[in-house]
């Protein structure tokens, strides 16, 4: 039987994320399992923080002594939204598990709903040991979440993490106790990176598209709070952002 995990450091730098996944693990009975929580070098502690009731470490996954405490220290390193690389030095010696806002392979890599909604993808949310590549590993569970033409990036962004939580809700307690078996991806699928989402801002006023996949285009760059897709402004030469309002017609 395999071994249940005792010592679990949670690495986050998404505080949306992380907020609903402590409110999970303190509402659930997890007795003879201590979670620890951390965040990369570059989060900002202070958020993390939730009312001064935890404290936070911050661990730099390129640095040797940090790879060295953890491997000490823990038995389970969980990354809920952990924007470091999980070096192999790491991944091959604790076991490293990955909450992802894709469901794989499908959507491997940065900002899943983005690439489903302009590639036509399906989407959905994946709890996956991790192995030397990225959103790779072993699949413990995923599920898809359901895309609708009236969602922008942002609202099945929304589905994505809330459906990363029910999974954690219905798994933790699995996972924690060592209760769970892997099934191996069916292929490589596709991996797409920040520069893959930097690409796609810029909208060129001469190209030629249909207008299914234009607006596919505005609707995958649409989250509110971030300025993304744009077209230069051939007068000023200013840069002028665009984005998509939906709305689904009430008539039947
Ligand atoms: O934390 P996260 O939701 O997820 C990202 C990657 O997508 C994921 O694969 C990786 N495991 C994780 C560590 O980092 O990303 P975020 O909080 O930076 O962004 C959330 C959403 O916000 C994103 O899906 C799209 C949207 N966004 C974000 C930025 C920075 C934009 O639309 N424009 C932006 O400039």
């Amino acid at each position: 039987m395999n071994m249940a995990f005792k010592n679990v450091l949670v690495i986050s730098d998404n505080i949306y994320v992380f907020k609903r996944f402590f409110e999970i693990i303190r509402n659930k009975d997890l007795p003879n399992c201590h979670f620890s929580y951390s965040i990369s070098p570059f989060s900002d502690k202070n958020q993390f923080n939730i009312s001064g009731e935890i404290e936070i470490l911050t661990i730099d996954l390129k640095n040797k002594k940090d790879i060295e405490f953890i491997c000490k220290e823990f038995d389970l390193l969980l990354s809920v939204h952990c924007r470091q690389i999980f070096p192999p030095d790491l991944v091959n010696r604790v076991k490293c598990i990955n909450i992802h806002p894709g469901y794989n392979p499908v959507n491997r890599g940065w900002y899943p709903q983005v690439f489903s909604i302009i590639n036509k993808l399906p989407v959905g949310a994946t709890i996956h040991e991790i192995d030397e590549k990225l959103d790779h590993g072993g699949i413990i569970v995923r599920e898809l979440v359901e895309k609708e033409t009236v969602d922008t990036s942002k609202s099945l962004y929304k589905k994505i993490v809330d459906k990363e939580m029910e999974l954690v809700e219905a798994w933790i307690e699995k996972i924690i106790k060592n209760e769970y078996s892997v099934t191996v991806p069916e292929e490589e699928g596709k991996l797409y990176s920040k520069q893959d989402f930097y690409k796609l801002l810029k909208l060129d006023l001469n190209e030629m598209v249909s207008a299914g996949d234009f607006i596919d285009r505005l609707r995958a760059l649409t989250f509110e709070g971030f300025d993304n897709a744009y077209f230069v402004d051939p007068e000023t030469g200013k840069k002028i952002f665009v984005e998509i309002r939906l709305k689904m017609s009430t008539d039947i």
